[in-house]
């Protein structure tokens, strides 16, 4: 039942797929996406893939920053800084994004802002704040990481935007379009040209729209939080005993270090020739992503199954033979505060991010099924895993190869979609989801 986006993850699945839920009419009446390099609608699908407004040198962009309502500021804000970072978790933790009922609302800890907002390569500048000038207070905020991601058969520099956020109180006054303008005239300013990002919202044009789904791990807790129901021919002892997860994972998994780094960049960049959007990622970017996040200490220091501040969990498993790592599985942790709830702050929601396995390349592994059941038993031992972290439920979108051990695995559908967007960028539509959430 849940509606809440999320944002990391890029791949769109390959095959092909109706795209529901866009509303000529309502698309028409976007006073400032008209104005965007994107594409608008009655467009049809490009003849050829590439940019829609040609790159400039540095001297012809925009020099000075665009200009605020009276009373505001722009300020950049430090990540590093730890009362910036505090800024910013306050803001998106009490303004960011909330679910259809606002019953639950992103809770991005500091530790998983210094993860996601500095990947190897960042600007500062692309942290783009917006402060009340009389008291110094954050109010807005926009962000952009830098990020090389091919679609297709195009490889090309681009921003990654997330954390779009204005304070409730400052909402429906064009507030956004600003903030948007700022953060690409800073990315047009270290001659990035191109954008990816993604939004719960329809907006021109989605170039992708997956579904959410749920696997529920904490069933009383999910149930007493209103995450989920008891369907009426059921009860919550059988939901409990359905969603039991095994003590133990099948295979010898073992979480990533530095000496796996290499062989997980190798195999990643692999696995992704599956898929027709996805992120080109350097042996630094693997780190980052991969490694950094896990926090500090051992597993059961910051909880069970947990580091102290561990935002990612990244395991792999390794041939006893030859030592070489045959597939991998990520997720990572991203809370909700459920709003207005006495007995619980937060829901703990472990999100499915990247995973390979060298099974797909063997021979037909696609067609003989060899690929559908070694991803069974992989994603099985990453929710055995999430579960020993005493994550409440484990989410995962409809792209990759989720589709193929999602109902197996007992994830339920959710009511939350995700649209993936480009900017500056034509490419006919991606593989997605329909409006009743299969594959078709
Ligand atoms: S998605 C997460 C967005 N955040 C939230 O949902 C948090 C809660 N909501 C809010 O804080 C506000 O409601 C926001 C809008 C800030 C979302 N993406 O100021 P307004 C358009 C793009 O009066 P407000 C994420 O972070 C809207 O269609 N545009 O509205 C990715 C309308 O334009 P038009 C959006 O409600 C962000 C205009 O803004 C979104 O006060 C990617 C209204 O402005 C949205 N999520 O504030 C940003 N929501 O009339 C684009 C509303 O034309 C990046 N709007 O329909 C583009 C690439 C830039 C870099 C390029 C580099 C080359």
């Amino acid at each position: 039942r849940q509606a809440l986006e999320q944002m990391k993850i890029m791949d769109v699945a390959k095959g092909k797929a109706g795209f529901g839920g866009i509303n000529k009419k309502d698309m028409g009446a976007h006073k400032f996406w008209a104005t965007q390099p994107v594409p608008q609608l009655d467009e049809g699908p490009p003849v050829d893939d590439g940019y829609i407004e040609p790159s400039v040198p540095r001297d012809q962009v925009r020099q000075e920053a665009y200009p605020l309502p009276n009373d505001f500021e722009w300020s950049t804000l430090d990540i590093n800084d730890p009362k910036q970072n505090k800024e910013v978790y306050d803001l998106l933790s009490l303004n960011y994004v909330e679910d259809d009922e606002a019953s639950f609302r992103f809770q991005y800890s500091s530790e998983f802002l210094q993860w996601a907002l500095k990947p190897p390569g960042y600007y500062k500048e692309w942290h783009v704040g917006v402060r009340v000038s009389s008291n110094q207070k954050l109010v807005a905020f926009i962000s952009g990481v830098p990020i090389t991601i091919r679609v297709r058969n195009k490889v090309f520099a681009a921003a990654e935007i997330n954390y779009l956020c204005i304070h409730k109180k400052l909402r429906s006054k064009r507030l956004a379009p600003v903030l948007i303008k700022e953060v690409t005239r800073q990315v047009h300013l270290q001659g990035i040209f191109q954008a990816i990002y993604t939004a719960g919202v329809v907006i021109p044009t989605p170039i992708s729209t997956c579904r959410y789904n749920h696997r529920p791990l904490n069933v009383p807790k999910l149930l007493e939080v209103g995450f989920t129901f008891v369907p009426r021919n059921s009860t919550a002892a059988r939901m409990i005993r359905m969603n039991k997860v095994p003590d133990k994972p099948t295979l010898k998994v073992r979480p990533i270090e530095e000496r796996d780094i290499v062989a997980v960049a190798d195999l990643f960049a692999r696995y992704m020739r599956r898929f027709d959007m996805v992120p080109v990622m350097s042996i630094e970017d693997v780190k980052h992503q991969f490694l950094s996040g896990e926090g500090t200490g051992k597993i059961g220091d910051g909880g069970p199954g947990k580091r102290v501040g561990q935002v990612t969990w990244t395991y792999v498993v390794e041939d006893p033979e030859t030592n070489k790592v045959t597939d991998f599985f990520s997720f990572y942790c991203l809370p909700s505060t459920i709003i207005n709830n006495v007995k619980y702050g937060t829901l703990e929601a472990g999100y499915l991010y990247y995973y390979a396995t060298e099974v797909a390349f063997q021979p037909d592994a696609d067609e003989n099924g060899q690929l559908k059941a070694r991803l069974q038993t992989l994603i099985g031992d990453a929710l055995v895993i999430a579960n020993q972290a005493k994550l409440d439920v484990f989410n995962a979108l409809t792209l990759m190869d989720n589709v193929s051990f999602l109902q197996d695995h007992k994830f339920g559908v959710g009511d939350g979609f995700l649209n993936f967007y480009l900017y500056n960028w034509r490419t006919a539509k991606l593989a997605g989801v329909t409006s009743e959430g299969g594959v078709p």
